[in-house]
């Protein structure tokens, strides 16, 4: 018999996948929403198939949460769920913030409306901050500035999870974390976008890698050690909000240099602007371009998180920085291709 009932919207996204394995691991009973679509969009959480129980929900439909909630009468629920990529949240603000803000309000409504007694967890965001200029490193005391639809929703979903711990006594916690990869990082962030060009390039399977942005800077930690500390926000004696990071920043060129080093490929620089060009300094072959399709209506320009509070109240920290996170990204994807 599982000690504990847990409940994850998100389950077949990147942290739904670490957080389930990691809850299994520690003898939950593990159920995930999964959303209904055209091809398959599980193989995540395909292995673990016979572990879990998967369930038939969307964030926009508070019937199939209230229904799911009141069935599996859950000791924790994190809310992972989400439209969570920051520039098409700029082509669909409607639906990013019927997912992301009011979604996140249907469940913590289920939840007083049933009476159950239940931790929950909310995935917010340091795109809240927006990181405006003098204000890194980023912490639970740092005014936001969203920048995006999709900064603006989760603003609203980090109010409401305060508010509903505040009017109604829920054990509800708000984890702010930052940029955080693995090699179950969807294909279009930046990050995973970088590291299977690297791998491709390396194999001659790709020519180009076209980006926008190649100074923003972010803090990019290891999703495993990431669901972590979502776990340790439940498991604290009262319900708080947190900053999760590594505390170290570093540009997107970086991260393009470094996994072409770890490919094997050594990136030199030339040109300013949307001139700049990034070329194998072997070769001469340009291999990085700028694409201003890839720029944002409005960027993020730099954010750096203070997990200071997360180290002191639950004892977490980062176990992998930014160095080992591209080698262990680019050594899967180019294991990915050998397959
Ligand atoms: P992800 O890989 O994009 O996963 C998002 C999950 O939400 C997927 O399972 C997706 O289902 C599901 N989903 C999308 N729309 C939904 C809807 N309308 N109803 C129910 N489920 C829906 O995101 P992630 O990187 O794992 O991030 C997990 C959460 O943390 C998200 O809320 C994200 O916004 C937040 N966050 C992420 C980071 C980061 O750096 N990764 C940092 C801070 C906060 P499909 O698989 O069917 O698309
Ligand atoms: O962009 C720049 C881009 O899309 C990072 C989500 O998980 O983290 C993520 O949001 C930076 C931005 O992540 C390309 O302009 C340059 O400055 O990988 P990203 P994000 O927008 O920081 C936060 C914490 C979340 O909560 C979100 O859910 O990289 N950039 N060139 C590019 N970005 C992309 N995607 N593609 C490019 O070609």
């Amino acid at each position: 018999m599982a000690s504990k009932r847990a409940l994850i919207t998100g389950i077949s996204g990147q942290d739904g996948s670490y957080l389930a394995e990691l809850l299994l691991s520690k003898g939950y009973e593990v159920n995930g929403t999964i959303r209904r679509s055209s091809s398959f969009n599980t193989s995540r959480i395909d292995h673990l198939f016979d572990k879990i129980k998967r369930h038939y929900s969307d964030l926009t439909d508070s019937s199939s949460l209230n229904r799911l909630i009141e069935k599996i009468q859950p000791n924790e629920i994190y809310n992972l769920g989400a439209q969570s990529h920051v520039k098409i949240s700029f082509d669909v603000p409607e639906y990013t913030a019927e997912t992301d803000a009011v979604g996140t309000l249907r469940i913590l409504d289920a939840i007083r409306e049933t009476g159950i007694r239940t931790k929950f967890y909310q995935a917010s965001t340091s795109e809240m901050f927006g990181g405006m200029p003098g204000t890194a490193p980023q912490n639970e005391n740092t005014p936001f500035h969203p920048r995006s639809p999709y900064g603006a929703a989760k603003l609203y979903a980090h109010w409401i999870t305060v508010n509903y711990r505040e009017s109604y006594g829920l054990f509800a916690c708000s984890g702010i974390l930052f940029n955080h990869e693995s090699p179950r990082r969807g294909e279009n962030f930046v990050t995973r976008k970088i590291t299977k060009s690297a791998a491709r390039f390396v194999n001659n399977l790709q020519d180009k890698l076209l980006l926008g942005n190649l100074d923003a800077k972010r803090d990019w930690g290891y999703a495993p050690d990431y669901v972590e500390a979502m776990w340790l926000m439940l498991q604290a004696n009262k319900p708080d909000d947190y900053v999760i990071s590594t505390g170290e920043t570093h540009t997107v060129r970086e991260f393009c240099e470094k996994a072409f080093t770890e490919a094997g490929v050594k990136l030199g620089w030339k040109g300013k602007g949307i001139e700049e060009k990034g070329y194998d300094t072997k070769t001469n072959k340009i291999v990085v371009e700028v694409n201003p399709g890839y720029f944002r209506p409005a960027e993020v320009e730099y954010l750096l998180g203070d997990p200071s509070k997360a180290g002191k109240m639950l004892g977490w920290e980062p176990k992998i920085r930014f160095a080992e996170l591209v080698k262990i990204m680019v050594a899967a994807d180019i294991d990915e291709l050998k397959k």
